[in-house]
């Protein structure tokens, strides 16, 4: 208490102090010149720092050996990994490799659990190494993120991949069999029942040649359901399916909640059925796909769609089992309703009652009443689309528009009757109330820049059925003049906004450099268990048992079978053993190595120069990996962590004789 009044004091000093202080916002000012002064006010005038700044600072500073308040899970697009920061500090706590390979986690570079499961996501045969993450999604339970899991999908090659939040580590990449690209994924069901994942660019099934002209006959999309097992901590292919749906591009998807619980939402943005054609005298696609004014938002049923497969009332289309359009309509599972205009993020509110959908080139954000087109749906008010699927009547489903601004794309909650949509056009974060079924509830509040070309926005826990408000981050393209120049490819630049009541603000600036993050989801910290060492000394982390290559102290072998040779290590600080081996030129190594440390943050790396091969090998972890013997030489494997005073000699010789 006695501190609060203390800060406090100095915060009223600092802002009373700086109130006439201002700073020309246009010029970047060096974070300091020279030795700054000892004390606060000091520091303050020194560096130029306005009340706001002084506030934020104070907002956002989490002192050493303090923990953060929530995770921050963020997609790293291109760079095919899951990003985890603390908020406020914004601090990068983890970088977690998924569809790419990445060194420092030994994630499929020799590590041959992690290559089983890189291999998982392998498209026709062709080894894929590459990846496009794009919307991460926490496990639910009740609506809630519950901290167990969370997936994320590949853009790219329309794959899913399952984090465990024990160990944060990817355990697992399925590829939809049926289209080669997805971007309506990754979102849950309310208890994780399901992992949605919507096509974006259609393709004939299986993404089989067919000649463009047959565009509206052949080419398709899915949503497909994955089902995911808790206890496993798999999807179950076999278990999940898919429902057919018109190659009018889908785009983001949600799951229904609470009042909408068994209900998806997707929508749309190429009605058009555009096919481009740019050298043949064609529009260009984003033209082309943007004539009509409306899309369609495609609803589903996907609890009756289970039914309905349950039933056998699918085709098995490469393995998996798809509900065609026919059936899909007449079992009542798909619907559509228009959209204006170029439609982007589609969100469910709190109370899963309404659907916020967000039009790239309408500055408004359209709400939909799921009791409206419940009603809709009884009375059959609707029309057909060109696939005989029925499209409701846009009033009659319609709640209400609110004006935002240009570029609407992506909406979160607070938990505070507020929505925030992040505007693209206006690199702004648009905040707006929420109506309830009274249409003239939906009002705009205020707009706060942001720097610059905003895409997704996180709201702490801001997607679940009871958001918490207070933080939000916006996740910029565009960081241009906002940091120190690293040559012509920027950091991207998340933004951390204070929206825990008063006007809202910017109070952090965070230089994204490894990834562009799409979406983001924020969970509080507590909610996540994660482990410090596993289980039992010579544990399996991809499969989580006891490894079958585990090795005891004492027990570390080289076994040799014909060319077949085996090898049983085990590290710990300060040697590996064995730390010389002897092999022939045409030898088969298959290596084992057991960290049999239990300490907290004990971890020994391995790098074997000349055979491509980089570990983690984590407190208790048991790691496999295999290479041919292929020129002699001598060779030296060590340990990559610094993880002691004689960590230098933590190495072996390993020799192959001509
Ligand atoms: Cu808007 Cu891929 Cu979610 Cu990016 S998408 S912004
Ligand atoms: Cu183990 Cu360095």
């Amino acid at each position: 208490m006695k501190r609060l009044i203390l800060l406090t004091m100095i915060l009223l000093l600092l802002v009373s102090a700086l109130a006439g202080c201002s700073r020309d916002k246009e010029t970047p000012t060096p974070a300091a010149e020279g030795n700054l002064p000892a004390d606060a006010m000091g520091i303050a005038q020194a560096r130029g720092l306005t009340p706001d700044d002084i506030n934020a600072a104070l907002k956002t500073y989490v002192p050493s050996g303090k923990w953060d308040e929530y995770y921050l899970f963020t997609s790293g697009c291109p760079s095919g990994n899951l990003i985890v920061i603390g908020v406020p500090s914004m601090r990068i706590l983890k970088n977690v490799a998924v569809f790419t390979p990445e060194a420092w986690q030994g994630y499929g570079i020799g590590d041959l659990g992690t290559e089983a499961v890189l291999d998982g996501g392998n498209v026709d045969g062709v080894e894929i190494r590459m990846g496009d993450s794009h919307h991460p999604a926490l496990s639910e339970t009740g609506g809630d993120y519950d901290g167990q899991w969370v997936f994320i999908n590949d853009k790219a090659n329309a794959r899913v991949a399952v984090i465990d939040l024990r160990d944060f580590r990817t355990k697992q990449i399925v590829k939809d069999p049926n289209i080669i690209s997805n971007h309506g994924s990754t979102f849950v069901t309310p208890n994780t029942e399901y992992v949605i994942q919507g096509t974006q660019y259609a393709t004939p099934l299986g993404w089989e040649y067919a000649p463009i002209e047959e565009y509206k006959e052949t080419y398709r999309g899915v949503i497909t359901m994955w089902k995911f097992d808790r206890e496993q901590g798999r999807i179950i292919p076999e278990e999940s399916f898919s429902i057919e749906v018109p190659p009018y591009w889908q785009d983001l998807c949600d799951a229904g909640k609470l009042d909408s619980d068994g209900w998806g939402f997707c929508n749309s943005f190429n009605t058009e059925l555009f096919t481009g054609g740019n050298m043949e005298g064609n529009p260009q696609f984003e033209s082309g796909v943007s004539q009509r004014d409306m899309d369609y938002l495609h609803i589903f049923n996907w609890r009756k769609a289970a039914e309905v497969v349950e039933a056998g009332k699918f085709e098995m289309i490469n393995g998996m089992r798809v509900i065609r359009i026919p059936t899909a309509v007449e079992e009542g599972v798909l619907f559509l309703a228009p959209e204006p205009k170029s439609p982007h993020g589609v969100d469910i509110t709190p109370d899963g009652k309404y659907v916020v959908v967000a039009g790239k080139l309408d500055p408004h954000v359209t709400i939909y009443s799921f009791d409206k087109i419940q009603q809709a749906i009884a009375a059959e008010n609707w029309t057909l689309d060109d696939y005989g699927i029925p499209v409701l009547d846009y009033d009659a489903v319609m709640l209400a528009q609110v004006e935002l601004g240009l570029g609407p794309l992506h909406t979160q909650f607070d938990g505070q009757g507020n929505a925030f949509t992040s505007l693209f056009l206006d690199s702004a974060v648009a905040k707006w109330t929420l109506g309830g079924d009274d249409p003239a509830g939906y009002t705009m509040v205020e707009k706060t820049p942001v720097q610059y070309n905003i895409g997704h926005i996180a709201a702490a826990e801001g997607d679940t059925v009871s958001p918490d408000g207070q933080y939000l981050v916006a996740l910029n393209k565009w960081a241009v003049d906002r940091f120190l120049p690293v040559g012509p490819l920027l950091p991207q630049n998340l933004q951390l906004l204070d929206i825990g009541g008063g006007p809202v603000k910017v109070i952090y600036d965070m230089a994204m450099g490894i990834g562009e993050p799409h979406y983001a989801q924020m969970i509080k910290a507590d909610k996540i268990k994660a482990v410090n060492v596993y289980p039992e000394v010579g544990w399996d982390a991809i499969e989580w048992k006891p490894s079958e290559f585990a090795t005891k102290p004492g027990e570390e072998r080289i076994e040799r079978d014909g060319n077949q040779v085996t090898i049983y290590s085990t590290s710990i600080r300060s040697h590996l053993t064995p730390d010389r081996i002897e092999l022939k030129v045409g030898d088969h190594v298959v290596w084992h190595i057991t960290n049999i440390e239990t300490a907290h943050d004990a971890v020994h790396g391995f790098q074997l120069g000349g055979q491509n091969v980089s570990l983690s090998i984590e407190p208790s972890a048991t790691v496999s990996f295999e290479f041919d013997a292929a020129t002699s030489g001598t060779y030296a494997y060590y340990c990559t962590e610094f993880c002691s005073a004689l960590h230098l000699e933590m190495m072996g010789y390993m020799l192959v004789e001509p």
